[in-house]
């Protein structure tokens, strides 16, 4: 089938909650040779962002929306065991979850499935993780870089709370911070005093590389 039509169907697949087709169109994606992010990007992400605004405008319901989030997660799981592993030495560790109040973890699952296959080494400790939490997984890991994930505006508090309790535990230097989520941006990063923002799971990568001076 062409890969439009195939995006296309993926896109679908979400927007009708349609787990099974969800599935069944990620394999025969990834078996003619779409890229596994492209495949993302291009089709599923567009479907649940769609599913989103439906949601958002009082379209679609919250079990709508599970329904279309159980299909999401599937087809985020078959594309996340496609990704190319890159083989080379462990490029640095990773503690990250999306914060306490929040069980968005879609985009998080996302962000660290591309970590590992560019060889960081990730401490992934799921969702709705309190701050204290976070901070001591990355005083016991002896962690790099610390990454939160928040997709609520009154969530994304947390990220800022977090700043303010390495501060106050004179850790803030022991550790570079890093933001996402779809609420959060440079602006936020900069105001909350957070080391840097990142986009999507490829910009995430990019921003963690040049963290750690890579
Ligand atoms: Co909810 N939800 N949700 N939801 N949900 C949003 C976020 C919302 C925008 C929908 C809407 O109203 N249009 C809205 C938030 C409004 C706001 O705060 N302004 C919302 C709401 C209101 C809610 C509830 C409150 C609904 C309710 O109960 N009445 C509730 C909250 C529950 C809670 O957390 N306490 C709720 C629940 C849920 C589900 C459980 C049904 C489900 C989540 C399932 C799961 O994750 N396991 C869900 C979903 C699926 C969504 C939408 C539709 C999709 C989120 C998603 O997976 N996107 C979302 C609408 C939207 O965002 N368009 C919505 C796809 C994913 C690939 O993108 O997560 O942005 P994203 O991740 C990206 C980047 O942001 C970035 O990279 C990722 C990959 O590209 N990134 C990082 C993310 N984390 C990063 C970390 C990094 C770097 C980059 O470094 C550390």
């Amino acid at each position: 089938m062409a890969k439009e039509q195939l995006l296309e169907d993926a896109r679908k697949a979400i927007i009708d909650s349609d787990n099974s087709k969800a599935e069944e169109v990620a394999k025969a994606a990834l078996d003619g040779g779409i890229d596994p992010l492209v495949l993302l990007n291009q089709g599923f992400v567009p479907g649940i962002n769609e599913v989103g605004d439906l949601f958002g405008r009082g379209v679609l319901f919250l079990p709508e929306l599970m329904l279309a989030a159980e299909a999401m997660k599937t087809a985020v799981a078959i594309c996340n065991e496609a990704l190319p592993q890159e083989k080379i030495e462990k490029k640095g560790k990773i503690v990250i979850a999306t914060v306490e109040g929040d069980v968005h973890d879609i985009g998080k699952a996302i962000v660290v499935s591309l970590l590992r296959a560019h060889s960081f080494e990730v401490y992934d400790l799921g969702r709705d993780v309190p701050i204290q939490e976070i901070i001591e997984k990355a005083k016991e890991v002896d962690a790099d870089i610390i990454g939160t994930s928040a997709l609520l505006t009154t969530t994304m508090e947390a990220q800022k709370k977090l700043e303010k309790a390495l501060r106050e535990a004179n850790l803030r230097d022991r550790f570079k911070t890093i933001v996402g989520g779809a609420p959060a941006t440079q602006r936020w990063a900069d105001r909350i005093g957070a080391d840097a923002y990142a986009e999507d799971g490829g910009d995430a990568v990019k921003k963690m590389k040049q963290l750690l001076g890579h």
